[in-house]
């Protein structure tokens, strides 16, 4: 048995989720962050239908007209944007870059809002000050001097609509379609996944749903700190007696327990409802075998003789699917003790699991990370599809798949055009609608685009937001990859390591955030985004610009195209006077905007059309698909017990590379990071306690290990055989080319590796 001894920052966390820890949490982010007046105001006004979009995440607003909705990480995204600090050029002019390379990520965003458009001098290791229009036209030249094809257009999912429209408009008039983007890292098997089994590469549940659903079974995601508004559904639901159930490795608590902020009598009574009714830890990358099992065990239920009313929805089988047979003859042919084994679960509970849903007449499912970044994450989410469609659980009330979006618009990024692998008809009406070519041939995602940086293909890189090469795996090849580009160009908020990677000429163009003015000739404007649920609406935001020197990403992308594009077709400067200009183009883009402007200006916004929901399938045979994953392991199968899984996480005080600060209440872990998290028998079977420092080594077939030295192992609630690792800082540990082929998903979330103990 491993022995619990004391571990400096390491505490058993009994609290519920939310409840008063989070008002205080808010307190302290405002308090670091902001002038208290000016946040509450700002605070009160997120989500509102006169107000800006919460950057914290893509869960949907009810009505988007309802009194504020409280919650702890928005209020972080929010003031970490609003804040008092500044990173100006005289900020760089006490700072060389390799001085500011030994920064932590924390220390490097929490300088600050970036203020001027800077550039990067060689001599003096410094970025400086530059004018707007020289920087325009040293990136204009740049590009000009190379071939399209090797530079990578890359966005991170908090542009806006207007924003993502105009720059893929830019990539393609100057010739390129390589998008790499931060979907690719994210939700991208969805976006594969989905069109292949319903035709259509998104969710299918609304906000109402869950006020009709008789089931939640909730995969691989923490809404806690990554969804917290989530968690009011939840919560709503559980107090209506709904069964959740939980398939998670990690006990995350927020799935056990939450007490709601909104609620006064839970506050003041120290109150919680209980979230899941089961929690199933599964094994990491066990999902695939574990919704198998679920679906032979739906089978056996149907077949089981004395049965009046069938357990399998035939008769919408029969009408709008195809494949069941096969499906039903792998299911059969599917051992259970290999269920068992790939999944780390019983028999009995993936059974109990079936019995639970065989009752419900109407499921929702939904899932994140946890299933899609996997080497068959795009088979993973076939699995949810399929055991959906076994029940009909599309297209009816209560019913359907939830995929949880990441950043607060990655998915109106690529509604507007944000791909590499463009459909021939957005080409043509990109045509019609500007008079230039588009180009046909595919790009770069995010994964090829980083590849053919260190291959020495690819030579400039433009990035709309994000922090690319922190985000990737492998930053041991990608790092000084990205030193060999000729042009570097971040248009960013605040400062983060991926601009510290300097090639021969860097620029950074600072840009509004959702909480500032946008003033442009026509006026205040306003900008669009699309959540989770395909709810377009309109984001304005409230609060002066940090500097008079930062210009909205529209106008910096017009700036952009003009200074490159000298015989462009495309009015830029027209189009970022007023924003109802840019729309009308997306509209005649994308004709499932009709009416754009009119509808967006209703409070609330308008939901994209999403055919599945009325049972109208976009795939080549018209119907739904039921698609067979072969065999049980979503990522290489390894027989040496000796080898782990190791999964990539957020704690509760980031967002994504961004770093709030060094807790991760929720689980226990205060004032540190270099955490491995490990079931206590794994500890004990490798001779390993409780606080040991360990190195961790990966253990795949082929390729050279790569290995992390120094961290230190704790003894948590996880599944056995599953160890978890904070995202960046094991990413050394996932190979680039270690990623699904369908999608191109880094398989951030199982690693097979080995630990030692540190030498
Ligand atoms: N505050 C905050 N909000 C955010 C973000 C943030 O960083 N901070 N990031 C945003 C973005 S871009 C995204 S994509 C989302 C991410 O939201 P999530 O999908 O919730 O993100 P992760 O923290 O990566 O973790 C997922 C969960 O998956 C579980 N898990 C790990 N491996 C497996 C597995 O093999 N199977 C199963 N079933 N579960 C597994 C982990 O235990 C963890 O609970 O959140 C968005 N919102
Ligand atoms: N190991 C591991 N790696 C992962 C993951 C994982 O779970 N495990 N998750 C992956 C996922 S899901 C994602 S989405 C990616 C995230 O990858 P990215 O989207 O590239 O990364 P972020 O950390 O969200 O980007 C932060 C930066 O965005 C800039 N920024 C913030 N707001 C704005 C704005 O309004 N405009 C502009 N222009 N810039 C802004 C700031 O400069 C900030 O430093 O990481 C992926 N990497
Ligand atoms: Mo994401």
């Amino acid at each position: 048995m491993a022995q619990q001894r004391a571990v400096p920052g390491i505490k058993k966390y009994t609290a519920p989720a939310g409840g008063w820890g989070a008002l205080k949490a808010t307190a302290k982010a405002i308090r670091e962050q902001m002038e208290t007046g000016e946040a509450a105001v700002t605070l009160f006004r997120t989500n509102k239908p006169d107000g800006f979009d919460c950057p914290g995440c893509a869960w949907p607003d009810k009505e988007h007209t309802s009194t504020f909705q409280f919650c702890e990480n928005g209020a972080k995204a929010v003031t970490w944007e609003a804040t008092k600090k500044r990173v100006s050029p005289e900020f760089f002019q006490g700072h060389t870059v390799s001085d500011l390379w030994n920064w932590t990520d924390y220390e490097l965003e929490n300088g600050g809002r970036l203020t001027h458009p800077l550039v990067y001098d060689h001599a003096s290791d410094r970025y400086q000050a530059i004018s707007w229009e020289a920087a325009f036209q040293r990136i204009g030249e740049g590009l000009r001097a190379h071939h399209p094809n090797t530079v990578e257009f890359y966005t991170s999912g908090r542009a806006s609509n207007e924003a993502a429209f105009l720059y893929q408009i830019f990539a393609r008039e100057y010739g390129t379609n390589n998008f790499p983007d931060c979907s690719n890292m994210c939700h991208e098997a969805t976006s594969v996944g989905l069109p292949q089994s319903i035709g259509l590469g998104k969710g299918t549940v609304s906000l109402d749903d869950f006020d009709h659903c008789d089931l939640i079974i909730s995969i691989g995601h923490n809404p806690g700190t990554n969804h917290p508004r989530m968690m009011g559904t939840l919560h709503e639901c559980a107090k209506r007696g709904v069964p959740i159930i939980v398939f998670n490795p990690m006990r995350e608590r927020a799935l056990e327990r939450f007490a709601d902020p909104q609620n006064p009598i839970e506050m003041s009574t120290f109150g919680y409802e209980n979230i899941a009714s089961s929690y199933y830890q599964v094994k990491v990358g066990g999902d695939a075998a574990a919704l198998k099992g679920v679906m032979k065990a739906l089978l056996a239920l149907d077949r089981a003789p004395g049965r009046n009313a069938p357990v399998i929805d035939h008769a919408f089988i029969a009408e709008h699917t195809r494949g069941f047979e096969t499906l039903a003859a792998d299911l059969d042919a599917t051992e259970w003790a290999d269920i068992e084994a790939a999944s780390g679960l019983s028999r009995t509970a993936l059974e109990a699991v079936a019995s639970a849903y065989a009752q419900s007449n109407a499921t929702i499912i939904p899932y994140g990370m946890g299933v899609t970044q996997h080497s068959r994450g795009t088979d993973n989410v076939q699995q949810i599809a399929n055991l959906l469609l076994m029940r009909g659980n599309f297209g009816k009330a209560g019913a359907g798949i939830c995929p949880l979006r990441g950043h607060s618009n990655v998915q109106g990024d690529r509604t507007v055009g944000i791909t590499e692998k463009p459909a021939a008809d957005m080409l043509q009406r990109i045509e019609e609608t500007f008079g230039f070519k588009p180009p046909v041939e595919h790009g770069h995602d995010a994964v090829a685009a980083m590849q053919a940086i260190i291959a020495g293909r690819s030579k400039v890189l433009i990035c709309l937001g994000g922090n690319l090469a922190v985000a990737l795996p492998d930053p041991e090849q990608s790092f000084p990859a990205m030193c060999g580009l000729d042009l570097v160009v971040h248009v960013a908020t605040k400062l983060n390591r991926s601009h510290l990677l300097i090639g021969k000429d860097a620029i950074i163009l600072p840009c509004l955030g959702r909480t500032e003015h946008d003033i442009q000739a026509a006026g205040p404007q306003m900008v669009t985004v699309e959540d989770s649920m395909s709810m377009v609406h309109s984001s304005r935001g409230k609060l002066p610009p940090v500097s008079a020197h930062l210009r909205s990403e529209p106008a910096i992308i017009a700036g952009m195209a003009i200074a490159t594009l000298p015989q462009s077709k495309v009015a830029w400067a027209e189009l970022v006077e007023d924003y109802d200009r840019i729309r009308d183009k997306i509209e005649a883009v994308f004709p499932d905007f009709r009416d754009f402007n009119q509808r967006i200006r209703v409070p609330g916004g308008f939901r994209l059309p999403l055919p599945a929901t009325e049972r109208v399938w976009k795939t080549p045979s018209g119907k739904a698909e039921f698609i067979v994953f072969k065999g049980l392991n979503e990522d290489p199968a390894t027989a040496d017990g000796a080898v782990l899984r190791l999964t990539t996480i957020r704690s509760h005080d980031q967002y994504n590379t961004t770093i709030y600060g060094l807790d991760d209440r929720y689980r226990g872990v205060f004032g540190r990071r270099d955490v491995i998290f490990m079931h206590k028998d794994d500890l004990a079977a490798h001779n390993i306690q409780h606080g040991d420092a360990i190195d961790i080594e990966t253990a795949l077939p082929s390729g050279t290990p790569r290995r992390l030295a120094g961290f230190i192992a704790i003894a948590h609630n996880i599944a056995r055989g599953s160890i978890a690792a904070y995202y960046p800082e094991a990413n050394g540990l996932v190979p680039l080319d270690y990623h699904d082929p369908q999608s191109g998903t880094p398989s951030y979330k199982s690693v097979p590796v080995r630990i030692m103990r540190h030498a």
